[in-house]
């Protein structure tokens, strides 16, 4: 290795290891072994601009092992991203810009928010998905605006995760060509060596899924082989690449090389100063960058802003030729939406009761026409979910062409791809799977939450009322524990206008996710000349239906298909005497957020007899129907029989809930 590339090499372990150090907590051994391989990418094959993170044709680099994210702040440092010295010193600290996993909302340069072992993997196969249908949408013969590679550092244990197995299986599928795994084959992981449980071979595997597989034997020191190997990688454009890079964790530390001892704690200042020795480096100094290697590494900024420079070239060439694809793309990229785009949804006429997940089918159609950079698919259930875009063919890994992607049985890929394709921008994105699975997607779920990514989840087969599937398919806790997430917005719409206000919701959405939750069982349209208007939604929750005379002495409070029942008892209420008000509370934190004049104007304090209606875990309604009131909801598993069945033998029903609120009334 020449020297100039080892002094860079050992400059990125170094800082590494101090700021570990230094924060006392954190992963040294991960950077130490992989450094070799991150210095080839990053410094001889990713197109990069440190003085513009966000240029959107850059080469996308995430590292899945997040835990080794030291190597991550050191090359983003190193390299003149806007990461100073500071900021590495600050590792791991209260509100600094390193935190203890990459995350992309806090680090310029972090491409995803990593840590949750494996979700890495699919975030780039997303983002890898995103490049192809990007090309497709806006290339031209005679311009290319759209051609980077997605690259992800993957470890032992991402490749020990399940989801792993998902995202190489569908890439290996859509023969996604750009797309190349640098694989840490350190045989260590947290507990010890892999041989404990992991012992398959991840060549064959990966030769089996229709990779194109790579080894390089010296990882700590050829780095003239992991070069070859990313040309190679390259090169392949009909399959996804994977390189094993046989590398020694904690590589440079006399004592702690090789060991599971420093998969994830401190060296210890003792073994900090021996592995900086062994490295050639002064072991009294600290955070220390010799003039050389920053010269050296710091040349990216020179590459970058050539690439961008040469780039942006052709795109003024192309924004000439093609004015309106520009103001389209520009549109797509700043996460806007064309004006007038919610004029193009249907209205519903109260003749017929339709399921929502089919209201939904043709809601969804509508706003793919509107947004032609909408893509989105399901795990092998389109004909239950209904999801499928009409006319707009399956989604070709190769060409790019096609908004359906048919991601197969494999939830948990699934949103995790959904994920990464909205950290790459430029489209917008949805997944559909029935309620209950939200359980297989959920890592996904809370990541785009903690990422403020404006995914749209929809799930059908949302209660009991999907029938005679049974328990195993019936979702009780998920509303429930999706609302306990921050920043997810769950919305049940109750009827099919209800449901084109929802997808208005979601792709307004900028700053997080939404998912849409579904019947499988038709409900009424709401008469919404009788009713008041389902725009109402917008606000979370709204008054539906006043009590008569405007003054209620209950109230009832519901969502999705109980919205119907409610509106019944209120009126068998009425013959017995009773003024009960409906509310339609199809999104929690919607309402949650409105003004405090509005929540009460909805649910007045003074009114204390109030009944929830959901057929899910009543967990979480207690804050709205209140000390004095009652929740109509499901603290078991379901059963297996007709949804009509279900809904009366579990309490759905207006009798069920009018005597709730007669009981409430003492009457
Ligand atoms: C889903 C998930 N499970 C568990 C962990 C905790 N954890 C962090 S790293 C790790 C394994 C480390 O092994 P490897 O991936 O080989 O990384 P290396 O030790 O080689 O750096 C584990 C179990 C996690 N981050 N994510
Ligand atoms: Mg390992």
């Amino acid at each position: 290795m020449d020297a100039e590339a080892q002094l860079a090499i050992n400059t990125i372990r170094t800082l590494s290891i101090d700021a570990v150090q230094k924060a006392k907590s954190g992963h040294p051994g991960l950077p130490l072994g992989a450094a070799p391989m991150a210095y080839t990418l990053w410094q001889r094959h990713l197109r990069f601009n440190p003085k513009n993170p966000a240029w959107p044709n850059r080469d996308r680099f995430v590292l899945s092992a997040g835990h080794g994210c030291m190597i991550h702040y050191a090359l983003l440092h190193l390299t003149g991203y806007d990461l100073s010295l500071d900021d590495l010193k600050a590792f791991r600290q209260w509100s600094s810009r390193t935190p203890g996993h990459p995350e992309a909302l806090l680090t310029p340069g972090v491409e995803a928010t990593t840590g949750p072992l494996g979700q890495g993997t699919s975030n780039a196969v997303g983002m890898a998905i995103a490049e192809r249908f990007l090309a497709h949408r806006y290339n031209r013969p005679e311009h290319t605006i759209v051609d980077h590679f997605t690259y992800a550092l993957v470890s032992d244990g991402d490749l020990m995760e399940g989801i792993s197995h998902e995202a190489a299986s569908l890439a290996g599928h859509l023969k996604l060509g750009k797309l190349t795994y640098l694989y840490d084959d350190n045989k260590i992981s947290l507990d010890g060596p892999t041989s404990m449980a992991f012992t398959e071979d991840v060549g064959r595997r990966f030769e089996a899924y229709g990779w194109h597989v790579q080894r390089v034997e010296n990882g700590n020191e050829d780095i003239e082989s992991i070069d070859r190997a990313l040309s190679a990688a390259r090169a392949e454009t009909g399959r996804p690449s994977i390189i094993l890079v046989r590398t020694t964790i904690g590589y440079g530390s006399p004592n702690k090389a090789n060991t599971s001892s420093v998969h994830g704690s401190p060296l210890g200042p003792d073994e900090v100063k021996l592995t900086k020795k062994a490295l050639g480096f002064d072991p009294d100094k600290d955070f220390f960058v010799p003039e050389e290697a920053g010269r050296h590494l710091r040349s990216a900024i020179d590459r970058g802003q050539r690439a961008e420079a040469e780039w942006q070239e052709r795109f003024s060439a192309w924004a000439k030729a093609h004015p309106d694809l520009a103001a389209e793309w520009k549109m797509a990229l700043a996460g806007e939406l064309p004006a007038g785009w919610q004029a193009g949804l249907p209205t519903f006429d109260p003749k017929d009761a339709l399921a929502t997940r089919k209201s939904g089918s043709m809601v969804i159609g509508a706003v793919a026409k509107q947004i032609p950079w909408f893509l989105g698919g399901d795990a092998d259930l389109s004909v239950s979910t209904l999801t499928a875009l009409g006319g707009e063919g399956s989604f070709d890994g190769q060409t790019g062409a096609g908004r359906n992607i048919h991601y197969g049985v494999r939830e948990h890929a699934m949103g995790a791809i959904a994920n990464g394709m909205t950290y790459h921008g430029g489209v917008r994105t949805f997944t559909a799977t029935f309620f209950t699975f939200s359980d297989y997607e959920r890592p996904a779920l809370r990541l785009a939450a903690l990422n403020h990514l404006p995914v749209t989840f929809v799930f059908t087969h949302d209660s009991i009322g999907l029938g005679e599937d049974g328990p195993t398919h019936q979702p009780v806790e998920h509303l429930a524990s999706l609302r306990a997430m921050p920043n997810m917005w769950v919305v049940r719409p109750g009827d099919a206008n209800e449901v084109v206000e929802a997808w208005k919701l979601a792709m307004n959405r900028k700053d997080g996710p939404v998912a849409i939750v579904l019947t499988r069982q038709n409900v009424p349209t709401l008469d919404r000349t009788r009713y008041a208007a389902a725009a109402g939604l917008q606000k979370g929750g709204y008054v539906l239906s006043e009590a008569a005379g405007g003054k209620p002495e209950a109230i009832l409070i519901a969502t999705g298909s109980e919205v119907s029942v409610a509106l019944a008892a209120q009126e068998s209420l009425a013959g017995a005497g009773v003024k009960a008000r409906v509310v339609s509370m199809p999104c929690f934190e919607v309402f949650d957020e409105q003004d405090a004049a509005y929540r009460e104007s909805v649910l007045p304090k003074a009114v204390t007899v109030r009944v929830s209606v959901e057929a899910g875990a009543t967990f979480g309604w207690h804050q709205y129907v209140g000390p004095e009131g009652a929740i109509v909801g499901l603290d078991r598993y379901g059963g297996s029989a007709p949804d009509k069945v279900l809904f009366k033998e579990l309490g759905f029903t207006p009798e069920n809930v009018s005597k709730t609120v007669l009981g409430l009334l003492g009457r």
